[in-house]
């Protein structure tokens, strides 16, 4: 069937596969669909502009790691995020108090996009729940020091915090999203966003209980 829709960005599917990527009635997250979400966010990013391509960059080197685990001789250990922490753990495969032999390990690669899913979490509720008029520079911000800064030192909070000036307005935002009206949109995310929760909501589950949400 032909359908030039098909082919062009959509951010509906990009949350969906944050719900393909639930396992195991949510007690587990299948790795390679998780990065499939983020290389769609990536995607999304991109289109808005080279503003943000300092963001991308970095969300792009870690998804790098983490197909490069996928795609190795262990590559059967990365399929969820419980057989990944079991495996590096067990084997001592992640630096615990300061980046040593194992500077880019799975658990503190996927920590880095863990917590960066929050920020999204946060802003795009923000935005679904947000009146016409709101700037998405103040939303987006906020979400960012709800969440990431906390972890960001002090000059890359700056040059966030510039960046985010430079994002379109609430309509544009909805527009480059490319699934409908603004209602459409609202609606959708009401939809897909308890499944990014979700599958955040796990992650932190399993960080907390290995005790790895400081990973260095
Ligand atoms: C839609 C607008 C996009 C706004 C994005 C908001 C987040 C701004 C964050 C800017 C930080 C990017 C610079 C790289 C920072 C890295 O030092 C840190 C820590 O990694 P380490 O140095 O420890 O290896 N990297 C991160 O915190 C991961 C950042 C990924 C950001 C992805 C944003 C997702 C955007 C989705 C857009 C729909």
């Amino acid at each position: 069937k032909m359908d030039s829709a098909e082919d062009k960005f959509c951010l509906r599917e990009v949350l969906v596969s944050f719900k393909s990527c639930l396992l195991n009635d949510d007690k587990d997250v299948l790795v390679e669909h998780y990065l499939t979400g983020w290389k769609g966010l990536v995607r999304f990013m991109n289109t808005l502009g080279t503003v943000f391509s300092f963001v991308s960059k970095d969300a792009v080197t870690k998804i790098q790691i983490m197909e490069n685990y996928l795609k190795g001789d262990n590559g059967e250990r990365y399929r969820t995020l419980r057989s990944m922490v079991e495996y590096e753990l067990s084997g001592n495969l992640v630096d615990l108090t300061k980046r040593s032999s194992h500077p880019d390990s799975g658990c503190r690669t996927l920590l880095r996009l863990h917590r960066a899913l929050r920020w999204l979490q946060l802003f795009l509720e923000k935005l679904r729940t947000s009146s016409e008029d709101s700037k998405t520079s103040t939303l987006c911000s906020e979400a960012y020091n709800d969440s990431l800064a906390n972890y960001h030192p002090w000059l890359i909070r700056k040059t966030a915090s510039v960046a985010f000036f430079a994002l379109p307005t609430r309509n544009t935002f909805f527009e480059v999203m490319n699934v409908g009206s603004p209602d459409v949109v609202v609606e959708m995310l009401g939809e897909a966003l308890p499944y990014v929760s979700k599958v955040y909501d796990f992650t932190q589950e399993l960080y907390v209980q290995r005790n790895l949400l400081d990973l260095p």
